[in-house]
């Protein structure tokens, strides 16, 4: 898909946030196919709540969600293997007409997914769409016909405030007045049920983590040794959100050969790897407000641990100047 920015290389990433501290990397780059399957674990420890959650709240309400939107097609963002999106799907078995439109990074999930779904729903149309939707979503087909756009699992919240705005608002201008987006988000809850998820008990949250220190040295050719950082989890409790850090163990030097570039750091010197922002039902009401949006559904579980949100895009009277 043609971008409406032009998205950064790993490359011009790393070049920005880490050579200096405060050092950052943006979390994307924890998916390659062994930090994917990581993440995959994750969701099975007893510890992280949320997709599980998200789940049971998908098989219990995708009836309802899909009687009351009735779209003619469903576009996900960041679809990976759609596994909890199979709810929705099924929800309109039979349903003649219907396209799945699924958008992702990863050409093969794409590839792979498309396939088992043809076999398991055969009366649906699948469009899969490769792009990244951090460039923008001005160039997503335009499909008529009432549009559901899924973004799911609290994906939303490893974007800060500035930044989900701007994603919120390209997909308002663009949603016509029957289209609706559904929107999973995490909620603010307790910190040692927070702490706990991000931290999980087997030790696979910070083997995710240190993960992209095995990307950056495949990618960029350096030489981090990974068992050198430890995997922190704090959740600020001013910002609503959990930050993932590595940490450094001793003072260490680490050469990136592709950017010709040593990283000098002292012991205990962090790189930020991921922000995971939680939400009360105030404040993301009020930041789809500012992307354009109203939520006119909400479904939650009894403990509100997290919460799959319709919204609506206002409408407002525009009057022409003639
Ligand atoms: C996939 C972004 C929703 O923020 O909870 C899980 C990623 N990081 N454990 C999240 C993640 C650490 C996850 N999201």
């Amino acid at each position: 898909m043609r971008p409406a920015r032009r998205v950064k290389t790993l490359a011009e990433d790393a070049r920005e946030g880490l050579i200096e501290p405060p050092r950052t990397l943006p979390p994307k780059y924890f998916y390659d196919a062994r930090g994917s399957a990581l993440f995959d674990r994750i969701c099975d420890t007893e510890d992280y709540y949320p997709t599980r959650t998200e789940d049971a709240l998908l098989a219990r309400y995708a009836g309802e969600i899909m009687c009351k939107v009735q779209p003619r097609h469903i576009l996900e963002l960041g679809s990976g293997t759609s596994r909890k999106t199979r709810h929705l799907l099924s929800a309109c078995e039979g349903q003649e007409g219907m396209i799945y439109w699924p958008f992702d990074v990863c050409r093969e999930v794409l590839e792979e997914t498309g396939e088992v779904l043809m076999t398991d729903y055969p009366w649906l149309e699948i469009n899969p769409l490769l792009g990244d939707y951090s460039a923008g979503l001005d160039h997503l087909p335009c499909p008529d016909g009432g549009c559901l756009y899924v973004f799911l699992g609290g994906t939303l919240g490893n974007f800060e405030e500035r930044e989900a705005i701007t994603l919120l608002r390209e997909l308002a201008v663009r949603m016509s007045p029957l289209d609706r987006l559904l929107l999973g988000v995490d909620r603010v809850k307790s910190v040692h049920v927070l702490h706990a998820a991000y931290d999980d008990g087997e030790g696979i949250t910070a083997a995710f983590n240190r993960n992209v220190l095995h990307v950056l040295n495949r990618e960029l050719r350096g030489d981090f040794q990974p068992d050198a950082f430890a995997h922190r989890a704090v959740y600020n409790e001013d910002a609503a959100r959990i930050e993932m850090y590595l940490v450094a163990d001793t003072q260490q030097q680490v050469h990136l050969d592709e950017l010709d570039a040593t990283l000098r750091f002292a012991a205990g010197e962090t790189i930020l790897t991921e922000i995971s922002r939680k939400f009360t039902l105030e404040s993301v009401t009020q930041l789809l407000a500012r992307a354009g949006m109203a939520i006119e559904g909400h479904y939650a579980p009894e403990n509100e641990y997290f919460s799959l949100l319709i919204a609506a895009p206002q409408r407002n009277v525009h009057v022409a100047v003639i």
